[in-house]
Formats: structure tokens, C-alpha cells, sequence
């Protein structure tokens, strides 16, 4: 009785699967290197750990580029691909100016591979690695990583603005955004805390001191006083050069201090403040301002985003180096 139950229960999964091409998760799991390169978490964690040492801004470089990663073709390291002669790639694309660690996941797949050649994927590895780098400061996997994502071979310039939202957006249009990528405005609110950790540019919020809506103005919904120490860092609408920390005080720090923040109208961007725009993304902040909810709750839609359109099975191909297909 039992077995029947999970056998019909299994062959449902296996149709709907078929159908829809992912069941949560889709074909990622637990480990899927066990047997083929015991090792690769360990070597990818000890060798993301090493950078961070001396690099305690690479965690939010690295969560970023996963981000980038996945929401342009899925998490398939399609970021990680350089420009060719005939193909400029994604990394080329303006919003990703600002992306660096391409370096360090080199470097761990170097060490990977002379472990286990050709068999640990660059887009598992880039997804271990964001996790990896984020948690070093806690010193303990702070979400689970599903494995067997296999990598893609394409990486166009021009995919990267129609899927990568800008700061600019409101809220509809972010939530619009995230849900063709079958994340939910939950999953937006949890994840937009990412931007508890890193820096933003000057150009991309002056619009907020200076010219909100074409007449010299300022964002009304900007906390007057953070405008003000805005403006001093950036007297420039346009400098590109100038950053400023998006969680002042702990841009380093991994926590929920960033929907505090948020709830004081200092949100860096109009897409951090966008989420106290809705009345229901407005009741996950003040819920996520507690730091063990934030935690959970950032596990699981990172889980979600980590499987957007993943290449599994025979898909897609095993780079030998990240930057350029095989
Ligand atoms: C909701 C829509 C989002 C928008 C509009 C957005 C926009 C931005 C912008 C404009 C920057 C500043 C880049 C710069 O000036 O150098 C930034 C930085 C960052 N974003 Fe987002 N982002 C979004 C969602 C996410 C998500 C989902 C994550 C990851 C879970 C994330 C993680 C980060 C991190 C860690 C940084 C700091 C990067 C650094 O320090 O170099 N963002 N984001
Ligand atoms: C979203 O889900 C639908 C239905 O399951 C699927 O066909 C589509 O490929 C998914 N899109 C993404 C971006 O994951
Ligand atoms: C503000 O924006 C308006 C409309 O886009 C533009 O015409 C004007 O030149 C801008 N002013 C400044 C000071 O940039
Ligand atoms: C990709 O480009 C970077 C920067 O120019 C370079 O350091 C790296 O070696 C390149 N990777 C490959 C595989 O060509
Ligand atoms: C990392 C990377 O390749 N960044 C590029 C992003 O796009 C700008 C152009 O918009 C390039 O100048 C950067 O080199």
C-alpha cells in the first residue's frame, strides 16, 4: 500500500515534471558530486574562505554575480563567459560594470579541477561560492546549495537590461520582473535583502537627490536627513566613480539591519524603498527586521533563485575554464 502510494506519487512527479520542467528544485540535489568529486564543496569553501580573508568585500560581489547569473538565462555561469571575436557577452552590459570576483572563481575552479577534472560545474560552483563567501563571517553554510546545474554556452549582451531590473523600478514593475523568473514578491522582498551587504554607485541614486521628477527635485519619500548626507558624498549627479555602503555602518555585515534601515525611509535605492510602496511587501519587511526570520526565510528563496531554468542531466556542457566555452 505504501510503495503503490509512492509509486503513483512518483510517477505524478516524474509527468509533472515533464510537463512543467521543474518541481521545486527541478533535477538539482543534495551533493550530486558524492561520488564523482567528494571533495568539491570543501575545496570551493576553502578556497572562497581564503579570498574573503583578504577580501571582505568579495561576499557581495559574488552574491551579486549569482544574482546576474541567474536571472539572465538561468544559473548557468553564462555571466562568467568573456566577449569573443563574433559575440560580445553578458559581463559586458552596463549593469554589470561594477561586478568583480571573476578571479577567485577561476581560481577555485583551478583547484577543482586538479582535484576532479571536468566534472564540477562553473555554474555550481559560482552558486557554492556566493553562498560560501557570505557565510564565512558566520563560519557555517548559511543556506543549502542543491547541486547539478550544468553550464550554458551562450552569453549575449543584449539579454542582460530586458532581465536584470534597474534601481529605478517600482514596485509592479520589480514584482512583475521577479515573477517571470516564477520568483514570488516574497521572494523579492527576502532577496532584496542581499543589499544588507556591499556598496551602490552614486549614479545610480543622485536621480533621488537631485531631479526625482525633472524638476530639480528630491525623492519625497528619501529620509531628509540621509538625503542630505547623500548629497555630500555625492555632490555629483553623475559621478559614476564615487560608492556609498547600501547598509551604512554594516555593509560588511551579513544581517537584517537592512529592512531597519529600510522602515526609516533609507533605502539607497528607489527599488529598496519601492518595497514599502505595497501594503502586503510592506508587512514581510517589518516581519524580516527580525534576523532569525531574515535567515530562514533568505535560505529558502535563495534556494528558489539558485534553480531558475538550471541545465541538468545531458543539457548544456562541463566548462574546463569559466570564462569561455569548451
Ligand atoms: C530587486 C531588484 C534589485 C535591484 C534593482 C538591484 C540593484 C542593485 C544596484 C543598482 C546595485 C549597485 C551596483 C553598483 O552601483 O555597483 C546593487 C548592488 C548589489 N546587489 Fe542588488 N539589486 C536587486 C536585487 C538583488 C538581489 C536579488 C541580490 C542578491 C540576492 C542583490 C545583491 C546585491 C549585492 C550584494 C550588491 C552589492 C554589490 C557590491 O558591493 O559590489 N541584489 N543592486
Ligand atoms: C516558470 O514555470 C513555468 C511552469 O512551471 C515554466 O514553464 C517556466 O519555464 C518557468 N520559468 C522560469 C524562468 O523558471
Ligand atoms: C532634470 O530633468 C529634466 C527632465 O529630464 C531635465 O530637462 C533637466 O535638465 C534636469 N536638470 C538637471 C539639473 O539635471
Ligand atoms: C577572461 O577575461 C579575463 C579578463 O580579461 C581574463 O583574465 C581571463 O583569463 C579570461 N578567461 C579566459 C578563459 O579566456
Ligand atoms: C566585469 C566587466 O566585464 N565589466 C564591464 C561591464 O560593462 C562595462 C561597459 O558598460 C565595461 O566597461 C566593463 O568592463
Amino acid at each position: 500500500m505504501k510503495i503503490e502510494t509512492n509509486i503513483i506519487l512518483l510517477s505524478v512527479c516524474i509527468v509533472v515534471t515533464g510537463f512543467l520542467g521543474v518541481c521545486q528544485g527541478g533535477n538539482l540535489r543534495k551533493n550530486f558530486y558524492k561520488t564523482t568529486c567528494p571533495s568539491a564543496e570543501k575545496i570551493i569553501q576553502d578556497v572562497t574562505w581564503k579570498h574573503v580573508c583578504s577580501n571582505p568585500n568579495l561576499p557581495a560581489k559574488l552574491l551579486r554575480m549569482h544574482f546576474h547569473d541567474c536571472f539572465v538565462r538561468g544559473c548557468d555561469a553564462s555571466i562568467l563567459l568573456n566577449s569573443t571575436a563574433d559575440n560580445t557577452a553578458e559581463k559586458e552590459s552596463p549593469p554589470n560594470q561594477s561586478l568583480s570576483g571573476f578571479d577567485v572563481i577561476d581560481d577555485i575552479k583551478a583547484q577543482v579541477e586538479k582535484q576532479c577534472k571536468g566534472v564540477v560545474s562553473c555554474a555550481d560552483i559560482l552558486s557554492l561560492a556566493a553562498r560560501d563567501s557570505v557565510s564565512f563571517q558566520f563560519q557555517k553554510p548559511m543556506w543549502e546549495v542543491l547541486t547539478g546545474r550544468r553550464d550554458g554556452t551562450v552569453s549575449r549582451i543584449a539579454e542582460v537590461l530586458s532581465n536584470i531590473p534597474p534601481p529605478i523600478f517600482n514596485f509592479d514593475q520589480l514584482k512583475n520582473n521577479f515573477a517571470r523568473k516564477n520568483l514570488t514578491m516574497h521572494d523579492l522582498v527576502v532577496l532584496s535583502g542581499g543589499h544588507t551587504i556591499g556598496i551602490g554607485h552614486c549614479i545610480a541614486f543622485t536621480n533621488r537627490l537631485y531631479n526625482f521628477t525633472g524638476r530639480g527635485d528630491q525623492d519625497p519619500s528619501l529620509n531628509p536627513t540621509y538625503a542630505e548626507f547623500l548629497k555630500k558624498k555625492c555632490p555629483s549627479p553623475t559621478d559614476a566613480i564615487t560608492t556609498v555602503e547600501m547598509d551604512p555602518g554594516s555593509s560588511q555585515k551579513f544581517g537584517s539591519s537592512y529592512y531597519t534601515i529600510l522602515l526609516q525611509n533609507k533605502g539607497l535605492f528607489q527599488s529598496d524603498a519601492a518595497l514599502l510602496t505595497s501594503k502586503q511587501a510592506r508587512n514581510t519587511v517589518k516581519e524580516l527586521v527580525s534576523q532569525i526570520d531574515f535567515f530562514t526565510e533568505f535560505a529558502q528563496s535563495m534556494k528558489r533563485m539558485g534553480a531558475i531554468e538550471v541545465l541538468t542531466g545531458t543539457a548544456g556542457e562541463i566548462r574546463k575554464q569559466c570564462g569561455k566555452v569548451n
